[in-house]
């Protein structure tokens, strides 16, 4: 096949609500259902190019919907090169800001572009990368938000039978005594082997997160302390890190790879977390995979596990990947796990295909 034959027909673009088996409540609000957009970036080939974006609430699926739509007649007829239509998108909304909902559509359109490049090399995504599919240790990160003790700890066991040796734990409740119980009841439920990470989710002040850090310094066992503080407040997040012995990661929010130079540059944190729709996609992620590498820090993922794993397979510094099950309602196939490990689909592209059928019973 002549690669400059492959040029982007038409994007598809669908809503979705699909059901989440374990609800989430974190200290900032609720996550009960996932809202999808699916994106199908048909190609001249008859390649199809797959992606889907997280919404976080129902009301947003038909803005950013209409930002895909919007970006796909400006795309329309371009060859399927990633940096290139990065290159377009980004000088065309220059002036509405390459931010939010703006760059969740650009990393949407990014991700299903690379996939219907990669597959048009008949090549897993990792490995037109330059590497190579194999397991990617993974955390188990569905449930175990602010709940009440004693379905903490039982939904704390039930999650580790499904072959995970690592969890997160949310925590931020008012009271700091009522987060130490909730720590204390999880690590008794699932023993000292077991690595745990935890997650603020932007709850705390600057004070109250050294204060409340220290206190879960001296619990001691956790892997590491995520999103203290406002997320964008990188000298506060940094004042954190060097307060506490706990490593403090943060990176969800990294809103492409320019925050996440300014984050290390302010020594905003000890470990990264990017987020494959809010640092840029594919292209996106290789940046910020780069300046991890150079800055000496480890690098996880946040959300996305199925394009997730392809990305920290040729991550230099890798670390964890964030697992959930929340797109599997609508994907064709789940992703295969093996004892805390993602395997990375041998299929041509990222695997992400859909089940039609299901696709149609969640439209939003
Ligand atoms: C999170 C982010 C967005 C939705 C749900 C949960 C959380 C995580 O911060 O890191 O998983
Ligand atoms: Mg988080």
């Amino acid at each position: 096949m002549k690669l400059s034959k492959l040029e982007i027909r038409r994007l598809r673009v669908r809503p979705v609500v699909v059901p989440m088996r374990l609800p989430l409540q974190t200290s900032t609000g609720a996550v009960s259902t996932a809202p999808l957009v699916l994106i199908d970036l048909e190609t001249t080939a008859g390649i199809t190019g797959r992606s889907y974006l997280f919404a976080i609430g129902r009301p947003h699926l038909r803005p950013i919907v209409a930002l895909v739509e919007a970006m796909a007649e400006i795309i329309r007829g371009d060859a399927v090169a990633p940096f290139e239509i990065e290159r377009k998108l980004r000088q065309k909304y220059t002036l509405l800001g390459v931010h939010n909902i703006v760059l969740f559509a650009l990393a949407g359109i990014d991700m299903a572009a690379w996939d219907a490049y990669a597959q048009s090399l008949a090549q897993p995504l990792c490995k037109v990368l330059g590497g190579t599919p194999r397991p990617v240790r993974a955390y188990n990160s569905k449930g175990l938000g602010i709940m009440p003790l004693k379905s903490l700890a039982r939904e704390a066991e039930q999650l580790l039978k499904e072959d995970f040796c690592a969890l997160k734990l949310r925590l931020g409740r008012p009271d700091p005594q009522d987060d130490i119980a909730a720590l204390r009841a999880v690590k008794k439920a699932i023993g000292p082997k077991v690595t745990l990470m935890c997650d603020f989710n932007q709850a705390l002040t600057v004070n109250d997160a050294i204060g409340r850090g220290r206190m879960l310094d001296d619990e001691g066992g956790l892997l590491w302390i995520e999103e203290p503080t406002r997320a964008d407040d990188f000298e506060g997040n940094g004042r954190i890190a060097d307060a506490l012995d706990t490593p403090v990661q943060i990176g969800e929010n990294f809103m492409g790879a320019e925050q996440m130079a300014q984050a290390l540059a302010a020594g905003a944190c000890d470990y990264v977390m990017p987020d494959a729709q809010r640092i840029g996609g594919v292209t996106g992620w290789m940046r910020a995979a780069a300046l991890a590498q150079a800055a000496g820090l480890e690098m996880s993922s946040h959300l996305f596990p199925e394009i997730s794993c392809h990305l920290l397979a040729v991550t230099p510094t890798c670390h964890w990947l964030e697992y959930v099950d929340w797109a599997e309602p609508v994907l064709a196939e789940p992703l295969a796990l093996k004892h805390s490990h993602v395997l990375v689909p041998a299929a041509p592209g990222t695997g992400i295909r859909w089940d039609e059928k299901a696709v149609k019973k969640y439209a939003a």
